[in-house]
């Protein structure tokens, strides 16, 4: 993943021309995922959630069902508990509601609007916590509050698998920053997707009823829309495919004709059966994160899964210097 989804909207559109342009330069051909998240996008992601071939959040959920009090007991009482991307912060209620005198929550997100909205919800529901929304990209720098960043104990709340998403050096600087967020005292708690038979997988990103492939395919009616381009969305088929020497699964759009498509003046020239990649998502095993954790200075204190190990929620906590 480039860039947080919501930062299209952020950015001058010359300069995410330039960015779609670099990446239809690249071979194979890139596409940003961010360009998934428009309003059907986010629409049809919900949508997917609840597929029955998309197990991770009904997996992650179970677990946090299952294990949300020894959870809430490692991390301990008055927390400050920040979650980036929190998005509607449905998971996050499971942490909170067992939580003992949590301190302080602390939604981070790109989206103003899905920030207040959220945390306007959260504030009906949880009078005595202190709810500060950050709106900031959390794949950039961003401050906390003064007071968040002297709370003795902060954890930071990343669900979703969504590191999947990030390639090794981004996801180890990403694991780093939190580590940095939580200081010494704190904690991270991690939603991993495991791996597993690549058919589940394949099933899971190309799902029968199409719902993932629409998903896919609004990219280009994104980038349509927000860029002027002119991407014929009937002449690309989505595909899901498993990378194993990159143990991840990738999401990609297959061109079913030689075609040519024009965007900030240019043309670019794409052939019958080329691919555009537009995603992957990375899958571990236990010890293949807890290495990956360990390079950016982070320990794994436990981990809860599910009974057919799909899905994990990992406590990091800072490494011990010998
Ligand atoms: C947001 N992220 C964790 C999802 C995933 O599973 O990689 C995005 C997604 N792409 C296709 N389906 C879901």
């Amino acid at each position: 993943m480039a860039k947080h989804p919501n930062l299209v909207h952020a950015n001058p559109a010359d300069a995410l021309t330039t960015d779609v342009l670099e990446g239809l330069k690249k071979e194979p051909k890139e596409l940003s995922s961010v360009w998934f998240y428009d309003e059907l996008g986010s629409f049809l992601f919900e949508n997917i959630c609840e597929l029955p071939e998309y197990y991770i959040t009904r997996t992650e959920l179970q677990i946090m069902h299952a294990h949300g009090n020894e959870m809430a007991r490692h991390i301990g009482p008055e927390a400050a508990v920040i979650e980036l991307g929190s998005g509607t912060s449905m998971k996050t209620r499971l942490l909170l509601d067992r939580l003992q005198d949590p301190l302080a929550y602390v939604p981070v997100d790109i989206s103003r609007e899905h920030l207040f909205d959220a945390a306007g919800a959260l504030a009906k529901d949880y009078a005595n916590l202190h709810i500060v929304p950050v709106c900031a990209d959390f794949t950039q720098n961003f401050d906390l509050p003064q007071f968040i960043q002297t709370a003795p104990r902060r954890v930071v709340y990343f669900p979703g698998s969504t590191l999947g998403n990030f390639d090794r050096t981004q996801a180890r600087s990403l694991l780093a920053r939190m580590r940095e967020l939580v200081g010494k005292n704190g904690a991270v708690l991690i939603g991993i997707d495991l791996r597993k038979d690549p058919g589940v997988l394949e099933r899971a990103y190309d799902d029968a009823a199409g719902v993932t492939a629409e998903f896919n395919i609004n990219a280009l009616r994104h980038v349509n829309r927000e860029l002027g381009a002119d991407f014929d969305l009937d002449a690309f088929e989505h595909l899901a495919v498993w990378v194993e020497n990159e143990s991840r699964i990738e999401m990609h759009l297959v061109s079913k004709r030689d075609q040519v498509v024009h965007l900030g003046g240019e043309q670019v020239r794409i052939g019958r059966g080329e691919h555009l990649r537009t995603e992957y998502c990375h899958k571990y095993t236990l010890e293949s994160f807890s290495e990956l954790a360990a390079t950016a200075g982070l320990a794994v204190n436990r981990v809860w899964t599910d009974p057919d190990q799909q899905f994990s929620v990992q406590l990091l906590e800072p490494a011990r210097l010998q």
